[in-house]
């Protein structure tokens, strides 16, 4: 195998131009063939390929964080994971994730399906789209992926072996480890916030003992809790939509963790994309109707991750956890139920964590939404800012006593009304 070298919109139809999988999409005349680099992430390289016959998305890992340039390095090896992601990904929910043509180790490359029309979800909310599927997308993409990647549904054996393969994916789960739940709370050199409109906030949270103690409790689950291959990194940024079609992509800090961390992680985005629909008004009020939408799709992701978790619960619940013959055998059947709710509420208190230092590390740290970072206004985005901030702290300090979605979401309206 070749060492591995970076592509370059001028090299790649060289590099990759005796692949089948590539000729047969793009077409044979290499010479014919348009590239585009337009990767917008923190991480990688992102070609668009387009030719006589079609397109496809080549993307490939640089050997250190792209945002940060090369004074970071990061193994190729997440390549890998992301590929192996999403395999299972297809598996457990069918046509939720780009389709692969091509996989190489070596060159940490992925040719995969150029989904078009489809935009970046986060890019659709913050222009003020509405895509009526994507709550229902979501839910049902957590809850199988989530609900087959576990004890509940897979065999031990199997399941023990994908955790071993996954168990290498280690500096990705340490960005996640300091940049999520670590740096916000501190001053880490790599931090940065509105400054000095959130100044003061910022201080008080910090010197918020009690935040920074369940902060450190969930980073505790997030490392020791190896429940289920989780994306691990499933924010709007990672989900790519037309009206009609939601994929989801990136999975490459996927490894075993907590169920929860997915959910948290998703809909913490669609909070912050409340909060900062004000800063994106053109006139006053012209996005009550998308702040409406958005709470509308966390209430349908949530109920819809529920009900269908719920269901594989009842008909495919074939791995060691809650053993049949304990209990249904016996005409307990009830026995199953309570044991689901119990799985139920442990993961709503715990999404509620991981979406409250969510809310934070996206403010406070190094790796920021646009969202908020399209508001030109300073004074606006700090605004709209500060009120995700306290939001998060309630949810991270609060979190056992909040019963459900709704209280959630009233929250989130009386907060962003202050
Ligand atoms: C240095 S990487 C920063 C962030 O980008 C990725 O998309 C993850 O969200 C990570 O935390
Ligand atoms: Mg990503």
């Amino acid at each position: 195998t070749d060492a591995f070298k970076a592509l370059t919109v001028e090299t790649l139809p060289v590099r990759l131009g005796k692949l089948e999988a590539m000729r047969s999409r793009v077409g044979d005349d290499i010479a014919a063939w348009t590239v585009r680099e337009v990767g917008d992430g923190n991480l990688n390289l992102v070609f668009i390929v387009e030719g006589p016959a079609g397109g496809v998305v080549v993307k490939q890992a640089l050997p250190y964080v792209r945002l940060v340039g090369d004074s970071w390095p990061l193994p190729l090896k997440r390549s890998f994971f992301e590929y192996h992601a999403l395999t299972r990904q297809e598996a457990r929910d069918p046509g939720s994730t780009p389709k692969i043509f091509h996989f190489d180790e070596a060159q940490a490359l992925i040719v995969m399906e150029f989904l078009s029309p489809h935009i970046i979800l986060r890019r659709g909310l913050i222009a003020g789209n509405i895509y009526p599927k994507i709550g229902r997308d979501l839910g049902l993409f957590m809850a199988r992926t989530l609900f087959r990647g576990s004890d509940f549904h897979m065999e031990t054996k199997h399941r023990k072996a994908d955790l071993a393969l996954f168990a290498d994916n280690v500096e990705l789960c340490d960005i996640t480890e300091s940049l999520v739940f670590s740096d916000p709370y501190f001053e880490a050199k790599l931090n940065r916030h509105t400054s000095p409109q959130l100044d003061s906030l910022v201080a008080e949270l910090r010197a918020d003992r009690d935040l920074k103690v369940e902060a450190q409790r969930l980073k505790h689950l997030f490392a020791a809790n190896a429940e289920t291959l989780v994306h691990g990194d499933l924010h709007t940024g990672s989900i790519m939509v037309t009206e009609a079609d939601t994929r989801m992509i990136d999975p490459e800090f996927a490894f075993y963790g907590p169920m929860a961390f997915d959910v948290g992680m998703a809909l913490a985005n669609f909070w912050m994309a409340f909060f900062s629909q004000r800063g994106h008004e053109k006139a006053p009020g012209d996005r009550e109707r998308m702040r409406d939408y958005l709470l509308g799709v966390i209430v349908e992701a949530w109920s819809v991750f529920r009900a269908e978790f719920s269901h594989l619960w009842r008909t495919e619940r074939t791995g060691i956890l809650y053993e049949k013959s304990l209990f249904e055998h016996q005409g307990d059947r009830l026995a199953s139920e309570q044991a689901l709710d119990h799985v139920l509420h442990q993961l709503f208190d715990d999404m509620l964590g991981f979406a409250g230092v969510e809310c934070h590390r996206r403010i406070l740290g190094l790796a920021h939404n646009a969202d908020f970072e399209t508001i030109e206004d300073a004074d606006l985005r700090a605004t709209c800012e500060a009120k995700a901030l306290r939001f998060g702290r309630h949810l991270v300090v609060n979190r056992k006593a909040i019963h459900g979605i709704e209280e959630v979401n009233n929250l989130a309206g009386l907060i962003e009304k202050e």
